[in-house]
């Protein structure tokens, strides 16, 4: 009775959000990683959870470990799972059971070794990876000697690089990337001489507006080809494809979180990020330099349209 007097004084009822009653108010935990469009979505989502009345936690935690959190239930969700970093880890967790399939984005992603297309007037065969491997000595530098320099992800996206690399018996050394940032300097550096350069890159991201390139294509992915030596062109090792070209960009949960926090899952299996909305949210943060918080606040101000329906029970 006090509470509600003092509420109907201060006026808070006729501006309480729409208040869920029976999702728990337990902090829905988020977990962040470690590239852009990751961190300014799981914002977003959790602003939008904040708008719906309910509390939201955020935990930075590694891309690979996270599939096993959410099958415990230590974090409630992942927000980015894409097929070609994350689906094997995502399988794992899916086999041993406590994590559920929460519905794939619209996007369409792929995520694999790039070069800006400037690469291509000292390598013209490319995008072939056959054509890339002949031409390893452009990309040889006083740390790979006379190999090709090939600037992978962070460990923790564990690409397999260089067992492709072994794999199709490439002249490449592999590098693995210290972050994101180091992958962009990287492309900045040779960017006023042309220098050939080949890294991992992905799509959807900001890098494709700012500096037009192309994947190398290497031999086409096919399901089973990271685990079945068989699969691919090298009948003895596996690694021996590219990642999937038309891969998924799917949500997970914590199979718990459908009866804890109802509304928030069911909101959660609505939302859909398109590719140019993906980009967009990559390019406040690594191009316009905001603070991920910021840019999400700033998503959420201006596209209400979208994401208020996903609210909608
Ligand atoms: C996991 N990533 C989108 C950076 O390839």
């Amino acid at each position: 009775m006090k509470y509600l007097t003092t509420a109907l004084a201060t006026g808070l009822i006729g501006f309480a959000p729409a208040m869920s009653f029976a999702d728990s108010e337990d902090p829905i935990v988020i977990p962040i990683h470690n590239w852009s469009s990751q961190i300014v979505m799981s914002n977003v989502v959790g602003q939008i959870f904040e708008e719906m009345g309910l509390n939201v936690e955020y935990v930075t935690t590694d891309s690979q470990a996270v599939y096993e959190a959410v099958r415990l239930g230590d974090v409630t969700l992942e927000m980015e799972v894409w097929e070609g970093a994350f689906g094997a880890s995502y399988r794992a967790a899916t086999d041993k059971g406590g994590i559920v399939d929460a519905g794939d984005h619209d996007a369409v992603t792929r995520e694999d070794w790039w070069y800006p297309l400037w690469t291509k007037e000292a390598c013209p065969g490319l995008p072939d990876w056959k054509a890339l491997n002949e031409c390893a000595a452009i990309f040889a530098t006083p740390e790979t000697g006379s190999k090709g320099r090939y600037l992978d992800g962070p460990v923790d996206w564990l690409k397999h690089g260089k067992e492709r690399v072994d794999a199709l018996g490439m002249d490449f050394e592999v590098i693995n990337a210290g972050s994101a940032a180091a992958i962009w300097a990287e492309i900045g550096a040779a960017e006023a001489a042309k220098r050939p350069v080949v890294v991992f890159n992905w799509t959807p991201n900001f890098a494709e507006a700012v500096w037009p390139g192309e994947f190398v294509e290497f031999p086409e992915w096919e399901e089973g080809c990271d685990t079945d030596p068989a699969k691919g062109p090298n009948p003895d090792a596996p690694y021996d494809c590219g990642n999937p070209a038309t891969g998924y960009l799917k949500k997970a949960a914590w199979d718990g979180m459908a009866e804890k926090w109802p509304d928030a899952y069911a909101t959660l299996q609505k939302i859909s990020f398109t590719n140019p909305q993906i980009a967009l949210m990559a390019k406040s943060v690594d191009v316009d330099e905001l603070e991920p918080e910021e840019a999400a606040r700033l998503w959420i101000s201006e596209n209400e349209s979208i994401w208020r329906p996903w609210t909608a029970q």
